[in-house]
């Protein structure tokens, strides 16, 4: 089936991800800026992981992915390096040891190396279609926060993610379980966030 049909084959799942109550707080500025730091610092953890399994995926992917694959991984480097200057601007140390919920979507991210590529595909078209709706839930941000809420919500970032479902697309690698268990990657993603507050 066409990833995109999976949004709307697992609703609540798909709300919970990307209409949580961390996001609400981004847009209203009720969240402390220590919860969000603590969440910028885990995230910041994560995209590390998700640059080592996205350059392992472009190793073995089809010829007509590599080139999404490949832009894909170096706009993780340039968004590690936008990390840390944000982590400067705050006083924020990103060597965080990981949470319980960062360690778990690392222990998947690793699952899905393991497995086959039309898997992999639409797992990263996942990961990045609930972070784009996401963070687009939470426009236009309150002003402590509209750095962010911009910067992951760009015209760049919704092209790139088009171009990751017709990737996953064209190797028909989408998969209910899959999905399900990426989505809940990324509600226990965001929980953290609002558990540190
Ligand atoms: C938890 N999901 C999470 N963090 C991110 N930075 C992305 C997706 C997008 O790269």
């Amino acid at each position: 089936m066409p990833v995109a049909e999976l949004l709307t084959a697992h609703p609540d799942a798909w709300r919970d991800a990307t209409r949580h109550p961390f996001l609400t707080a981004v847009r209203d500025g009720t969240l402390a800026p220590a919860a969000f730091d603590t969440w910028l610092a885990q995230d910041s953890l994560f995209v590390a992981d998700l640059l080592r399994f996205q350059a392992r995926l472009l190793a073995r992917a089809p010829r007509p992915a590599q080139a999404v694959l490949a832009a894909g991984c170096v706009a993780l480097v340039d968004e590690l390096a936008w990390f840390e200057e944000q982590a400067a601007r705050r006083g924020l140390d990103l060597d965080a040891a990981p949470l319980p919920a960062t360690a778990a979507y690392a222990a998947l991210l690793e699952r899905l190396d393991a497995g086959d590529v039309p898997t992999a595909l639409a797992a990263l078209w996942t990961i990045e279609r609930t972070y784009l709706d996401a963070w687009s839930a939470a426009l236009p941000g309150a002003p402590a926060y509209r750095e962010f809420v911009e910067h992951w919500t760009v015209p760049g970032f919704a092209g790139y993610v088009t171009g990751l479902e017709a990737a996953a697309d064209a190797s028909g690698g989408g998969d209910d379980a899959v999905f399900a268990e990426v989505v809940a990657a990324e509600t226990a993603f965001w929980n953290t966030a609002v558990e540190a507050g």
